[in-house]
């Protein structure tokens, strides 16, 4: 961070040093004297001056693309690029923004079956934080979060269980939040209910009236910027009766960052809202970040259940798992259907799911991808590392 602002701040001082000299030399100095004696100029620039100011820098909402009955609710409202004011702003509170170290959540941290018969009352109380952390090491990102987290906790209820979702907006942040939970039967899905300024807490109930793995994102306009600053994460509402047992579960969410720059740029790198528009991010992610660490690990013979979501904003994602077929595939996540067998690649949707479930037959690595496999090189992909024996009646060179 140090070393991106001597930088700034060193091409700022030469490039000032060479406007200096350049007017000095070209600039007939004397006829301009002359010229700014006279009031009627110095009235004329304040005119002129007064309405660029008005006009530049403005952002427009894009009011005109959305049927007017959507005008009342969270879809109008600001652009996408974030307002100068809100940038300053950024820059001068950006001590008190917490770092954290590592944005990528946990796929390991699935939350177990629950086990119930009955319906219960559950409540979820998350907290959306703005963050500085590292899409890559040396890469730093402004990351909006549920949680401190991409994707935000993954949450498991049962169909049938009301539940009470309390939104919490961290004080440091510098812009309202909410959340919208497509498990949620009502309009917004809990978006007005739940939009709550920095400092303040605001909650809603709703009852799970659908099984599935739904996602869970941040819907302030505008709402692709906030979800593409990493604000969205999944909700199983598992089936009255549970889903089959496996061995091991896993939570991976893909999604976009948009950074100004090309790839791999270091510093702090600021959110690029053309590139938004556009649909071209410069990472796509596996939980938030490009991988440093594998952190999946399974055994020969383990079933693996990994919860796919797509996070977004743009693109679908082929997901894929190289040197694995899948046996189950609840396509789009919907429960309640006959899932697909003998699946090699399966859709998921920007803000949808998908359920996949393998057994790890031969020890290795196994590579998770999106198989618009130029997403590798933009980050998305993650190691799940299978251990035990050789399976040579499977898979083994020819001697
Ligand atoms: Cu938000």
């Amino acid at each position: 961070m140090l070393k991106y602002l001597i930088v700034e701040s060193l091409a700022a001082l030469f490039g000032g040093i060479i406007i200096v000299i350049i007017a000095i030399k070209f600039v007939p100095w004397r006829k301009l004297l002359k010229f700014l004696k006279k009031v009627w100029f110095w009235v004329l620039l304040f005119i002129v001056m007064f309405f660029i100011g008005m006009f530049a820098n403005a952002t427009y909402p894009p009011n005109f693309a959305l049927p007017p009955w959507m005008q009342t609710k969270a879809p109008a409202g600001p652009a996408p690029a974030l307002p100068m004011g809100k940038i300053i702003q950024f820059f001068t509170s950006l001590d008190e923004m917490e770092r954290v170290d590592d944005i990528g959540a946990n796929p390991n941290d699935v939350p177990p079956p629950t086990e119930r018969t009955e319906p219960a009352l559950v409540k979820i109380d998350i907290t959306a934080q703005e963050v500085v952390s590292e899409i890559s090491p040396g890469i730093f990102f402004n990351y909006w979060t549920y949680d401190q987290q991409v994707p935000g906790p993954m949450y498991r209820v049962r169909v049938g269980d009301t539940v009470e979702v309390t939104l919490h907006n961290h004080e440091t942040s510098l812009h309202p939040h909410n959340i919208d939970l497509h498990a949620v039967t009502g309009p917004g899905g809990g978006t007005t209910l739940s939009t709550a300024k920095p400092g303040e807490s605001k909650g809603f109930r709703w009852k799970a009236l659908a099984p599935g793995l739904f996602v869970y994102h941040c819907a302030t306009p505008n709402i692709a910027t906030h979800n593409a600053h990493g604000q969205y994460g999944l909700i199983l509402v598992e089936p009255e009766e549970g889903l089959p047992q496996v061995d091991k579960e896993f939570y991976v969410m893909q999604g976009e960052v948009y950074t100004e720059g090309k790839l791999g740029k270091k510093g702090l790198v600021a959110f690029d809202s053309q590139a938004l528009l556009d649909g071209i991010p410069n990472y796509v992610t596996f939980n938030g970040k490009v991988e440093t660490e594998s952190r999946m690990k399974v055994e020969t013979g383990d079933k693996v259940r990994i919860y796919v979501g797509n996070g977004g904003t743009n693109l679908i994602s082929s997901f894929h798992v190289i040197g694995e077929i899948f046996d189950t595939v609840y396509p789009e996540a919907a429960i309640g259907n006959e899932p697909h067998k003998n699946v090699q690649t399966t859709a998921v949707l920007p803000g949808g799911a998908s359920i996949v479930e393998f057994t790890a037959e031969v020890p290795g690595n196994l590579i998770l991808v999106d198989h618009a496999l130029a997403r590798m090189n933009k980050g998305a992909w993650a190691i799940m590392e299978v251990e035990g024996e050789e399976r040579p009646d499977i898979y083994a060179p020819i001697e």
